[in-house]
């Protein structure tokens, strides 16, 4: 296993990751506020602390490269470039919505962008990576595939046998766990026997690699390794990216079951501060940015919920019986 914590990335699309992410960061407190409103309904898992994550490892993909993320996947998706109105139609129902507002939160989905699912079943997103990427191979593309899972995913059948099959077969597919210490309401230690996930990797003879997913330079930077290993025919590496999520599990969950003082020791190594301060932001710059993304999330929520919701007609031209 390495880690690595360097990268030579520029300054302009580094300015343009913190700009990134201080969306997704925004997004996400508006959904909670318009969840609260009852604009959106079922529910939400909200992704504020990994936005490093998203914006690191999406960004190390090209555009012929597919996709698969999770339920927890607002930014993950906000990161390949869809834009809020299409989430925000998408979480609230509307024929604005990436899926026509019938998906709803955990299924923000694009097939122009080979966003090619996000899944609300733990570990279902792998093996359809890992059928990406070897179509990819298959069609003689050099085209890769990225799948995100969590900690508590690493623990289900699905991964194991997406790991076991990529590596057999050198399908190029890098997997990137966001080991954020919890499934659910249940902290990794009580679940899971390993503290560093990227063991699991020496299981099916692929590298494993950690890496700080507090630091999107580090991210970017390991990722991109990966993808280049991919591409090159050299098959699959897993990732795993610590980080922690802000808020609960989902919803209204008050995240009660942390530790006093967890959050808050995490939040002093803020992924988008870290950035900030890398790039030699002033405060004021920090300020007039903060302000013109919430000014864009702001006006992208309002665009989003003027369009219709879909009639019965348009949902069931979704809906299949045998
Ligand atoms: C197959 C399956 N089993 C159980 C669930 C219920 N469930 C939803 S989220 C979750 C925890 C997943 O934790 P993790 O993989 O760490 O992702 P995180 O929520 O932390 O991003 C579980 C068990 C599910 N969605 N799918
Ligand atoms: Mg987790």
């Amino acid at each position: 296993m390495t880690t690595v914590v360097e990268t030579k990335s520029g300054a302009d699309q580094r300015t343009g990751w913190y700009r990134r992410m201080l969306e997704i960061r925004l997004f996400e407190d508006k959904v909670q506020e318009l969840f609260m409103q009852g604009k959106i309904q079922g529910t939400t898992h909200l992704c504020q602390g990994h936005e490093a994550v998203s914006v690191g490892a999406v960004s190390a993909i090209e555009a012929r490269d597919y996709l698969t993320i999770t339920y927890r996947g607002h930014g993950h998706a906000l990161a390949r470039g869809m834009s809020m109105v299409a989430a925000y139609g998408e979480l609230m129902g509307r024929t604005s919505g990436c899926c026509n507002g019938v998906g709803g939160s955990m299924h923000l989905t694009d097939f122009s962008k080979n966003l090619i699912g996000a899944f609300a079943i733990i570990g279902a997103g792998l093996p359809v990576a890992v059928g990406a990427g070897l179509s990819a191979k298959m069609r003689g593309t050099d085209s890769v595939a990225l799948s995100f899972s969590g900690d508590g995913g690493s623990n289900i059948g699905t991964f194991h046998e997406a790991l076991n099959m990529a590596a057999v077969w050198k399908v190029p597919v890098v997997f990137v766990i966001e080991n954020n210490l919890y499934g659910e309401y249940s902290p990794i230690r009580e679940t899971t026997p390993l503290d560093d996930l990227a063991e699991r990797a020496k299981g099916y003879a692929m590298p494993g690699v950690i890496v700080d997913g507090q630091d999107v330079d580090a991210v970017h930077a390991v990722v991109a390794e990966a993808v280049a290993r991919a591409r090159a025919g050299e098959g699959p590496t897993l990732i795993e990216a610590k980080t922690y999520r802000y808020r609960g599990h989902s919803r209204t969950d008050p995240a009660k079951y942390r530790a006093e003082g967890e959050l808050e020791r995490w939040k002093l190594r803020d992924p988008i501060v870290i950035l900030g301060d890398r790039l030699g932001l002033s405060d004021d710059e920090r300020k007039s940015l903060q302000d013109e993304v919430q000014a864009a999330v702001d006006a992208a929520a309002v665009e989003a919920e003027q369009a219709p919701l879909p009639t019965l007609e348009e949902i069931e031209n979704y809906v299949y019986a045998a």
